[in-house]
């Protein structure tokens, strides 16, 4: 077993590759690309765009170390029998879920919006989730694909910090995985949003979790020169 010290708040993240995995959420079309379904909602998809530099170069290392790569897209299935009808009525957005939008039916499975973005394509091997809910737990057979791996920690990334990461990090950390956020890896359309949802996570002693940037994770990563 190697284990990994991550500097994080509220205290280092210690983590072995072999059960480790790194989860990305959402990083769909649909939420970070103008005409999907996150600009229907009023948001300015830009203030997401910031993320995909940072997290493409820690699903590098990931693929680079074989840690397990996890990523999840939201979207229902194209009859909308698995969206409850309070979240497809909800709000007053220019474009429900299922209606034609200019990336495809929004948030449907099988379009164009709904998946992942080109510069974080899953690659073979690759677990995608396709989840119902905001949570990758959910409706979903994310925590089976966990167990089946052994995997206890999580180090999460995606869209949105406080919706779909807040969710996810919370429904892991009651089953019992220890979750590292990497905080430039998560976006939210709120700045607000994205550093009290930080603090939230990593407050009273890591409540839900441990909360990192990406460069700490990444100087545990890569192996360390010893000096002759
Ligand atoms: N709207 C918003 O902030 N997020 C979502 O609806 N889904 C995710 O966070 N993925």
């Amino acid at each position: 077993m190697t284990e990994l010290t991550v500097t994080a708040q509220p205290y280092p993240f210690v983590l072995d590759p072999a059960t480790t995995a790194l989860v990305i959420i959402d990083m769909q079309r649909d939420f970070v690309e103008p005409g999907g379904f996150g600009e229907t909602l009023g948001n300015n998809v830009s203030l997401l765009q910031c993320v995909v530099p940072p997290l493409r170069e820690v699903l590098d290392a990931a693929r680079a170390l074989g840690l397990t790569v996890i990523h999840t897209r939201e979207g229902h299935v194209p009859d909308l029998s698995d969206c409850p009808p309070a979240k497809l009525q909800r709000g007053e957005p220019s474009l429900r879920i299922g209606d034609p939008g200019p990336k495809g039916r929004i948030l449907v499975r099988g379009e164009y919006g709904h998946d992942i973005i080109d510069d974080l394509a899953p690659i073979a091997g690759e677990l995608v989730i396709d989840k119902p809910g905001k949570g990758a737990f959910h409706g979903t057979t994310f925590g089976a694909e966990l167990q089946s791996r052994g995997i206890t920690r999580l180090i999460v990334t995606g869209v949105t910090t406080e919706v779909c990461v807040h969710t996810t990090v919370r429904e892991a950390n009651d089953r019992g995985y220890e979750c590292l956020v990497l905080s430039d890896c998560t976006g939210s359309y709120f700045p607000e949003f994205q550093r009290v949802g930080l603090a939230m996570i990593a407050a009273q002693g890591g409540i839900f979790g441990w909360v990192a940037p990406s460069e700490a994770l990444l100087a545990a990563l890569t192996p360390q020169e010893v000096p002759s």
